[in-house]
């Protein structure tokens, strides 16, 4: 598995699959959560709350993930995952790897290929990004996955940069 980095807006990649920085609801929020409800369309929206009325009553956990269709984007499906808030007072580390690893696996059992994530937790849920970044790349690459390209969208140069120190 390739791992590749891209500055800008993940709703612009092209992939099987987009990952969602998504909360607990599954309902929409700001940042990644809201851009691509917006460019996605209602139709993920729709399906989110199907899975809130089945499965995921409680709402999806952290750490969690599940799929729903990509609507509009440029993609088949999109993958939501749930990161851990940041805290000063409890590692929360695994949570955040373990949202890499979920959405790998749900990625395998789709049958994606290209898998686009963006950098979880670390705008609204106020992760450090040098140490997100560290978190996110390590994990992937410790997943046995049949996912060939990990393509890691960032959004501002900080970002970017914090992902190259460890992708390189
Ligand atoms: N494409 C790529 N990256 C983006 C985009 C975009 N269009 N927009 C923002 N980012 P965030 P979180 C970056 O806040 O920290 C939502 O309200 C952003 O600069 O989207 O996991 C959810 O509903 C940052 O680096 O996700 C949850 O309530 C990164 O994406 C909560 O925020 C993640 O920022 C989740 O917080």
């Amino acid at each position: 598995m390739k791992i590749t980095l891209v500055r800008g807006d993940i709703t612009e990649q092209h992939a099987d699959a987009i990952v969602n920085a998504a909360n607990s609801s599954l309902l929409g929020g700001g940042g990644v959560d809201g851009a691509i409800h917006r460019k996605g369309g209602p139709d993920i929206l729709a399906e989110c709350r199907a899975l809130r009325a089945s499965s995921y009553g409680r709402g999806l956990p952290t750490g969690q993930a599940v799929a729903t269709t990509a609507g509009r984007l440029n993609a088949r499906w999109v993958i939501h995952t749930v990161g851990p808030v940041h805290s000063r007072d409890e590692d929360r580390s695994e949570l955040l790897a373990s949202c890499h690893r979920e959405a790998l696996r749900v990625a395998d059992e789709l049958g994606a290929r290209t898998v686009a994530f963006p950098a979880i937790s670390t705008g609204v849920y106020r992760w450090p990004v040098e140490d997100a970044a560290r978190i996110a790349v390590e994990t992937v690459r410790a997943t046995k996955t049949s996912v060939e390209e990990v393509r890691f969208v960032l959004f501002d140069d900080p970002a970017y940069e914090a992902f190259a120190e460890h992708a390189r």
